[in-house]
């Protein structure tokens, strides 16, 4: 039998926005347990959950200062045990966030490194003195903006932070380090995770000579921006090979368990990184794409992202999503009018369903969520504050979860809740659509519960008939019989002739008149067709 994994369907619950437990305003994990049966109910495989352990919360959970115990705001250990025997019992895996990239800079490693520069720790994270002239030892950028180095007035000395200056980077070429971080990890396989998304796996491993990364100008490589990112010295080396093959080693003492890498790079750069990470089966499992994550809604981006990888890394695998909790959600991106929200949110679901590996969908994207508007103070997200009002953070897609139209803030808290409930948001509650056909909602499971029932989206080889813009389709052939879909990326009506024999199947927003398939904006249907046979006249 093909491992679970391989088209699992991830639900992502960001702890803090999913359910409040005890009124104090912030979801914690014994409102994640009370809400399980719901998130089973969607027909999801497994759930990811965003980081839980003791933070300081400056990048909300992202920034851990203990690996190995959970944040009082979400709880206790035994509400953690609770939440993952609940979910077993449901047949839900249970991914976890592993930050291994970074640690808080409360974390005591990074208290005791700070210190001097001969304490038991002084390694463990990316020190380098200054240039002559006092500026930072190389031209690295924070992901946040402006320099990735900042200056330590008691070593006298700059610390790597890829991200925020309160998330220092800690040095894989230590194997200290990673002796403590694979520590870790087996704590918490041992209590019978089942996997682990590692946040930001291409960051792990600076380069040793601390080089300077290539002019933005690529002027060493004429014509093509993507080979330019091969020779970044911040980030994706070499080196990270060994460690990604430390941690399958690891993953392999236990049984069935699973690693998802987010793999944050540009471009074409995004699938070759991909397929490195997780062919040859002694790495990765899957790796997280940032493809689709985008405002590129063009037939071309989806064929490119799937065939690139299909063709690039025919062993390795990959997890496609369209929203998480660091990017607008992708109804508000993709819908050109409000009017047609809903119809992207369910045109979205069937595209994604015919898509091969598995598959991320994010909280409350299920209901047809849109970007909350954040004035500027709700804002919690201070990752992007330097960019102040053009980029507003990510806030706007983490607000609480709607689940009941007629209670306080929507069901989420009874207290205060961290990041408004605005009305737009609690229109799309679960109460609104539960039990209603023609809802976002019922798609959804409709959706889920045709990609479970045909083996062609599940194992299907996958190819892209030719159909002129902006139609999109996506064939998935198993077993002598394949189901095409085929999805109106506009908001113009389109039209296409099938072929003698072809059939519908599953949901649809189209309409077939005799051989002619019409798909309204933002249209699509699933055609069925047998042997060669083309879906298309
Ligand atoms: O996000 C990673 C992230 O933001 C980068 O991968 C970036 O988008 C990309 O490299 C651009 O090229 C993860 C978490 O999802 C996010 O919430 C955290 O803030 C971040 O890591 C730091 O831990
Ligand atoms: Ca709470």
């Amino acid at each position: 039998m093909r491992e679970w994994w391989r088209d699992a369907v991830i639900y992502q619950i960001y702890p803090r926005s999913f359910q409040d437990d005890n009124g104090d305003g912030i979801g914690d994990l014994k409102g994640i347990t009370r809400r399980l049966d719901y998130v089973a109910s969607l027909g999801v495989d497994a759930i990811w959950l965003s980081p839980f352990f003791t933070s300081p919360d400056k990048d909300m959970g992202y920034d851990v200062s203990d690996y190995t115990s959970v944040n009082a705001i979400f709880g206790t250990i035994d509400d953690f045990d609770a939440l993952m025997a609940k979910a077993h019992d449901l047949g839900l895996k249970v991914i976890i966030d592993q930050v291994l990239s970074h640690t808080s800079d409360q974390h005591p490693w990074f208290i005791e490194s700070r210190k001097d520069k001969t304490n038991p720790k002084a390694d463990w994270y990316v020190w380098a003195d200054p240039q002559k002239d006092g500026t930072p030892p190389t031209n690295w950028p924070s992901v946040f903006g402006g320099s990735a180095w900042m200056f330590d007035a008691r070593r006298r000395q700059y610390y790597l932070h890829n991200f925020l200056v309160s998330q220092p980077d800690l040095n894989f070429h230590n194997p200290e380090v990673i002796d403590a971080l694979v520590d870790a990890m087996r704590f918490w396989l041992e209590r019978g995770v089942d996997g682990f998304r590692l946040d930001t796996v291409n960051y792990y491993v600076h380069d040793k000579k601390l080089r300077d990364n290539p002019a933005s100008n690529w002027d060493e490589f004429p014509g093509n921006p993507y080979e330019a990112q091969t020779h970044l010295f911040s980030k994706t080396q070499p080196e990270n090979i060994a460690i990604l093959k430390r941690i399958r080693a690891l993953m392999n003492d236990f049984e069935d368990r699973m690693l998802i890498g987010e793999v944050g790079e540009d471009g074409l750069r995004q699938v070759e990184v991909m397929g490195q990470y997780t062919s040859g089966g002694d790495k990765l499992h899957m790796a997280y794409s940032f493809a689709m994550l985008s405002h590129d809604h063009s037939p071309d981006h989806f064929r490119n992202c799937i065939s690139e990888f299909l063709n690039k890394a025919p062993d390795g695998w990959p997890c496609w999503s369209f929203s998480n909790h660091d990017v607008q959600r992708h109804v508000t991106r993709w819908a050109t009018t409000p009017a047609l929200q809903n119809t992207v949110a369910r045109q979205a679901i069937n595209m994604l369903v015919s898509f091969p590996g598995a598959l991320g969908i994010y909280q409350g994207e299920e209901l047809g969520q849109i970007e909350t508007d954040i004035e500027f103070h709700e804002l919690r997200d201070l990752g992007y504050i330097d960019f102040w009002p053009d980029n507003k953070g990510r806030d706007g897609c983490r607000t609480p979860m709607v689940w009941d139209a007629n209670q306080t803030h929507a069901g989420f808290s009874t207290g205060e809740p961290w990041l408004p409930v605005k009305a737009p948001q609690i229109a799309r509650s679960v109460s609104e659509q539960e039990g209603k056909s023609d809802t976002v909602l019922q798609a959804y499971r409709a959706a889920l519960t045709f990609r479970k029932d045909r083996n062609e989206l599940r194992y299907g080889e996958t190819s892209f008939p030719k159909l002129p813009d902006p139609l999109l389709a996506v064939a998935r052939r198993f077993e002598g019989k394949t189901l095409t879909g085929v999805f109106n990326l506009s908001d113009t009506e389109q039209a296409v002739d099938l072929s003698g024999g072809a059939i519908l199947a599953g949901e649809k927003h189209a309409a077939l008149d005799k051989s002619r398939l019409t798909l309204p904006a933002f249209g699509f249907a699933f055609v069925e067709t047998q042997d060669e046979g083309s879906a298309f006249a």
